[in-house]
């Protein structure tokens, strides 16, 4: 072997994330910069993960990317972007042990060869860019020695897709969406680590696996465009929403926590309905579910589990303790008796659309 037969590479894994005050709306498409601040939860990374590896090599002729063992396209603005911005943060890299040395120049003329693998079928509705550009860009980052922390890193996830920002860092997470132009402080902050408030359980709950019939980049340009809703959402309710959810993640109130984020999965999907021409995201079951979840916590005087649905018709439930998340999967089966064996990680209620 001669000194070009090298390959270098890094392995990260990297959780995906679920909002509880949702991101809905762009002001700047090609930037990825929202209408308002988001807040979410990151999961545990056994669940709902992206594996990425990514290897650099003097053999390899051009960057190549592979999803789940297919090789997809990186010609997307998106992927552009991402390449860019974190290339033109490498450093020096020195592997000794390997007498390998990258001068910070060379990153330009290096290719790269990236292989990702979504631990959850990536057609299930469950978001999957989120995880999968916040590993992107964090294995670039650890390949490429970049020097910034991880908010810098954020800003750079943001470009891939907005959720993926948020995916950075684990336990609550905001997204600020920040002021200057060129978006560079539009990134996410840690609100509180994932042992803040290890109580919560959270439950996915598959109500079908079908791909979603509008995606989030249409259905947000399409709410821009025609709904007044989204105005005064963004506006007057989500900067209030804000705080007060800040507020209910610091004190660990639960009671205050489910009524935030219930309220705000609720006007996300009426932002959607206000839309022209309509998006809907969730169906009937969903509906079930949202009524079973409400009654209960209502007929036990305080909230047990707070709902949330993104852009489809799956629920995140997110039950108060490990008590209250037993007696919600016993409920759950109760109402949606299960066909044939499921894995309780991500119960299958049968897909009644
Ligand atoms: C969220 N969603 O805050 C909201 C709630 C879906 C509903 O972020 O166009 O895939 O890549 O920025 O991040 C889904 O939107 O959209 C999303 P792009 P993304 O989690």
């Amino acid at each position: 072997g001669g000194a070009e037969k090298w390959v270098m590479m890094v392995t990260a894994q990297t959780p995906t994330n679920i909002a509880v005050i949702k991101y809905w709306g762009k002001r700047d498409e090609s930037l990825i910069l929202p209408v308002n601040d988001s807040i979410s939860v990151t999961l545990d990374p056994d669940h709902l993960c992206t594996t990425t590896t990514v290897a650099v090599s003097p053999s390899f002729d051009r960057d190549r990317m592979w999803l789940n063992g297919k090789e997809i396209s990186l010609s997307g603005g998106r992927y552009q972007n991402c390449l860019r911005e974190i290339r033109s943060r490498a450093s020096d890299v020195e592997d000794e042990e390997n007498g390998i040395k990258i001068p910070r120049k060379d990153w330009d003329k290096l290719h790269l060869h990236i292989a990702s693998y979504n631990n959850f079928p990536t057609a299930a509705g469950l978001a999957s860019s989120a995880a999968g550009f916040a590993c992107l860009v964090f294995s670039l980052a650890k390949l490429m020695n970049v020097k910034e922390d991880q908010s810098k890193l954020s800003a750079i996830a943001r470009q891939g897709s907005g959720s993926a920002c948020r995916s950075l860092y684990g336990g609550f997470v905001k997204w600020i969406k920040g002021r200057d132009e060129d978006g560079r402080d539009s990134l996410a902050v840690q609100l509180a680590d994932e042992k803040h408030w290890d109580d919560l359980f959270i439950i996915i709950a598959v109500v079908s696996s079908r791909q979603k019939e509008t995606s989030s980049t249409t259905g947000m340009r399409e709410t821009v465009e025609t709904s007044l809703l989204l105005k005064h959402r963004a506006k007057e309710i989500v900067p209030k929403r804000i705080l007060q959810m800040e507020e209910a993640i610091k004190n660990r109130d639960f009671t205050s926590f489910a009524q935030l984020a219930c309220a705000d999965s609720n006007q996300f999907h009426a932002v959607c309905l206000d839309t022209s021409p309509p998006i809907f995201y969730m169906n009937d079951t969903s509906h079930r579910i949202i009524s079973i979840a409400e009654k209960w916590n209502r007929s036990e005087g305080m909230p047990q589990v707070a709902y949330t649905f993104d852009a489809g018709p799956n629920a995140v439930l997110i039950a108060r303790d490990r008590k209250a998340a037993t007696l919600l999967l016993q409920r759950l089966l109760f109402y949606f008796p299960p066909s044939s064996a499921t894995d309780l990680n991500s119960y299958v209620l049968g897909d009644k659309s």
